[in-house]
């Protein structure tokens, strides 16, 4: 076993959506880099999570020139808000035309593992484990780990945490450091990889049952979003119950059984943690806020938070210019809640405007009375489509 100590300007901890974006922009303007993540390669090309990536995002890899490399072709600008089974086709309003992409995160994480590692050879350590941040005043900061070849020490003048919610990043922050703002929605959403494509329209479906979505997953597959209790699990939901619940609040016996090649329960919950950096460590995506699935947002705020880091990133190692760094947070935050505010919206109506239980009849009709805006409402419509497209 050997032990090693090298140098390098950023250390990246994490390759998810956040870490291998940003690792990909520095290597890009040859700012040196490396990426720890603690699991092996074929195990994050193969995590299904986000399907699109939004009208803001694609703008970001347009300005980097990777656009074309990463992602693929444009997604519905559609959505059938259905209330029991009567469908309501809201259009995503796109003035200047821009839109999001259909990019499911397993395909932008493969894409960008081929880019940084194969197409700019970027300096990645796969199945890293007990990985240590310092990170003192007047001390360059340090990640100590370890891998099959040894434990190692890179030395560097930044940090980034892109670990994820329960990562070290974070936790290495001196406790009472950081206001965790949270709020729980009280309910869970399975959700269901199945071999059925979405035909007509993405589905965001209201019912007295419970809310039930269909978001495409590529040609021939789609992914179930169901409602259900926080202490549901697998021996809950037996497919046969998973087709029968989703013909109930689709209200359409017509679906058929199909084959479901994965099932997991996410509870729906919003986190904040602010401020997003202590010293030169800095936090992006998950490892710094969480959003419900119900509002598509997890991956495109990762990538917002890598967005203003990286233009931040090389002005610091370039140019000596703290500027941006120091205001990372501050630039980042405003957004943050922003879609945090959109979260909670629509993840409420989604829920309140379905099963009574919930919320009780009186928060069930002002929930209906807010989706028929966005349908009747031309001015309602066209805030909710900056929001799908992440640019307002
Ligand atoms: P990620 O969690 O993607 O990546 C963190 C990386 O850090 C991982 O590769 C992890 O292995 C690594 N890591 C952790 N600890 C480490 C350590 N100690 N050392 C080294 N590496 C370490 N969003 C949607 O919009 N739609 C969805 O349908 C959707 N489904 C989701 C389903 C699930 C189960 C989850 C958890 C999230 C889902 N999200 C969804 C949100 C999701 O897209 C996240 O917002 C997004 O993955 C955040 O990206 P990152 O911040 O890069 O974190």
């Amino acid at each position: 076993m050997t032990s090693s100590r090298e140098e390098t300007a950023v250390v990246i901890i994490g390759a998810g959506v956040a870490g291998l974006t940003l690792a990909t922009f520095l290597q890009k303007s040859g700012v040196p880099c490396v990426v720890l993540e603690r699991r092996h390669r074929a195990y994050i090309e193969l995590r299904q999570r986000a399907g699109v990536v939004d009208a803001r995002g694609v703008q970001m890899f347009e300005r980097w020139g990777l656009a074309d490399r990463l992602l693929a072709g444009p997604i519905a600008q559609t959505i059938d808000y259905r209330v029991n089974g009567r469908g309501r086709v809201f259009k995503i309003i796109a003035d200047d035309g821009s839109a999001g992409r259909f990019c499911t995160q397993q395909m932008l994480i493969s894409n960008l593992l081929r880019e940084f590692i194969d197409a700019m050879s970027g300096n990645i350590r796969f199945n890293v484990t007990d990985a240590v941040i310092r990170n003192e005043e007047n001390h360059r900061p340090q990640v100590t780990y370890s891998d099959a070849s040894g434990s190692h020490e890179l030395v560097c003048d930044y940090i980034v945490g892109c670990d994820g919610d329960r990562g070290i990043s974070r936790s290495s922050i001196p406790p009472g450091t950081l206001t965790k703002y949270s709020h729980e929605f009280g309910y869970a959403w399975l959700a269901a990889l199945v071999d059925a494509p979405v035909t007509g329209h993405p589905i965001m479906g209201v019912s007295d049952y419970g809310c039930v979505a269909q978001l495409p997953r590529g040609p021939h597959r789609s992914r179930y979003y169901l409602q259900c209790a926080l202490s549901d699990g697998p021996e809950d939901w037996p497919d046969q119950r998973l087709w029968d619940e989703i013909r109930l609040r689709l209200c359409d016996k017509t679906i058929e059984n199909a084959t479901v090649h994965d099932k997991f329960f996410v509870p729906l919950r919003c986190v904040v943690y602010s401020p997003m950096q202590y010293g030169n460590l800095f936090l992006a995506g998950d490892a710094a806020h969480l959003v419900p699935p119900a509002s598509a947002k997890g991956m495109n705020l990762a990538l917002g938070d890598v967005d203003v880091l990286a233009e931040a990133l090389l002005l610091a190692v370039r140019d000596d210019d703290l500027s941006a760094l120091k205001n990372y947070s501050a630039t980042c935050l405003p957004r943050i809640w922003n879609y945090q505010d959109f979260s909670v919206w629509m993840t409420d109506m989604m829920h309140d405007a379905g099963d009574p239980t919930q919320q009780g009849t009186f928060r069930q009709m002002t929930a209906r009375a807010r989706l028929d805006n966005l349908i009747n409402s031309s001015t309602a419509a066209r805030l909710h489509s900056e929001y799908h497209r992440g640019t307002n």
